[in-house]
């Protein structure tokens, strides 16, 4: 454990992890039954195109969210593109440009323009009453990002949805597993999206799933997914590939079966965070509504540079010194990037709170790969470099000379 601020490694000492901490390290689930699974589907030679596993994981899905129908696919980012299409998202389409680009991206691959809302600082989801100014006779829709797995004011933004005649989706990417008001997410908006990517805390290796209850909305994603084939050589409607293979759905249905201790190990985590990270000025742990299903799968915390003494980018640094990769999710703002910077050079002047958090926010390393005494060592670096800013930036950024 680090004790002094001449321990920590940015001032020459040793990095207190040997091997890199990741944020985003997969959980795996029980390897014997995986392998099964796996040895199942060679000798079937069945790999994919609608395979009984993944008619098996969709099953167990829709069951899991209580919802009609659960759509599997290759990943969100292409389940986003087809329920998008499916549901006839054109012109503009709201979303927050606090999320993972794959959102913004999802719209423009198909020529729609994702207009960028800014968030409610506490919750870091979209904020309803700035939806409402956002929207002009182009937009058709609204994407809300459960970020986090917290989810957005669901309420308030069906209410803007149903009033202004527009579609509304969800991006849960982060909140499989979690509820809003004892309902599973999954069953709200006219479709929810789930990824499924080796970094999220349930993983297909890559994949992702549609949950809906419209059942045309299903059937017609269900074309879109495999090329628009109704039957072996009739093609009904325009598709793509958004298929899941037998392997990823394999990794899934083993996944499910340990969901339970995955999330306890997240919450374990969680609380000794809270715990390490407890009354450090300047710090905020993101916290969870424990009365609501959660999984916990991310954590979170603020910097305020002001209260800290050191800033966000500073506290990263100092945590890479000691192999601890904490990530800036998400940063830059998706209106930050390409090609969204260059067509909307001035959105900044609408997102200022965006623009607030994508500096404050950082995620710290969880899941099963990480364990009590790792999370002490980081929660200490954090509070060493907290504790002895003034001292570390004299170290780091020296005076320069000759200056009063
Ligand atoms: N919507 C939202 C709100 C999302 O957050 C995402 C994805 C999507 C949509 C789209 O979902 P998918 O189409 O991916 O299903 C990562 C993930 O690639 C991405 O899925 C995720 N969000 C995003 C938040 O994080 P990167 O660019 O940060 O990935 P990368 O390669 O830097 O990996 C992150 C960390 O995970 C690293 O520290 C290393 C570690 N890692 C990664 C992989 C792949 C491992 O330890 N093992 C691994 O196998 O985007």
């Amino acid at each position: 454990m680090k004790t002094t601020i001449e321990d920590l490694a940015i001032l020459a000492g040793a990095s207190a992890f040997a091997m890199p901490l990741h944020v985003g390290r997969p959980n795996i689930g029980d390897r014997t039954r995986l392998f099964e699974r796996i040895n199942d589907l060679l000798d079937r030679r069945w790999l994919t195109n609608y395979g009984p596993f993944v008619q098996e994981f969709e099953q167990r899905l829709a069951e899991f969210l209580g919802v009609r129908h659960c759509v599997a696919m290759c990943n969100a980012t292409v389940a986003l593109e087809i329920v998008t299409r499916a549901l006839g998202f054109q012109g503009e389409v709201i979303v927050p440009s606090f999320t993972f680009i794959a959102t913004a991206h999802a719209l423009q691959w198909q020529e729609i323009t994702p207009v960028f809302c800014d968030v409610d600082p506490s919750t870091h989801n979209l904020d309803p009453a700035k939806v409402e100014a956002m929207i002009t006779p182009h937009t058709t829709g609204i994407i809300g990002v459960h970020v986090w797995g917290r989810p957005c004011n669901i309420e308030a933004l069906s209410e803007i949805a149903a009033r202004r005649g527009l579609k509304l989706i969800f991006d849960a990417a982060h909140a499989f597993g979690n509820s809003y008001k004892g309902r599973m997410i999954g069953n709200f908006g006219a479709a929810e999206v789930f990824s499924f990517h080796a970094t999220k805390f349930f993983n297909t290796f890559e994949g992702g799933a549609v949950a809906t209850n419209d059942d045309d909305l299903a059937a017609k994603m269900r074309l879109m997914k495999n090329f628009g084939f109704a039957g072996h050589d009739t093609v009904i409607h325009v598709g793509t590939n958004g298929k899941m293979s037998e392997i990823s759905a394999a990794m899934g249905l083993t996944g499910l079966e340990s969901l339970d201790e995955v999330i306890a190990v997240n919450r374990r985590n969680h609380q000794a965070y809270s715990v390490g990270l407890q009354d450090i000025p300047g710090l905020q742990l993101l916290a969870y509504n424990d009365n609501e299903r959660c999984n916990y799968q991310y954590v979170i915390i603020e910097v305020n540079q002001k209260a800290a003494g050191i800033d966000r980018d500073e506290l990263v640094r100092v945590l890479h010194a000691e192999n601890v990769l904490a990530r800036r999710y998400f940063y830059p703002g998706c209106h930050e990037m390409e090609p969204y910077r260059s067509h909307f050079p001035h959105a900044g002047l609408l997102l200022p709170e965006t623009e607030q958090l994508t500096k404050r926010v950082m995620s710290l390393p969880t899941g099963t790969a990480v364990g009590p005494h790792e999370i002490d060592t980081v929660c200490a670096i954090i509070r060493l470099a907290v504790t002895h800013s003034q001292e570390l930036h004299r170290r780091l950024i020296p005076e320069p000379k000759g200056q009063p």
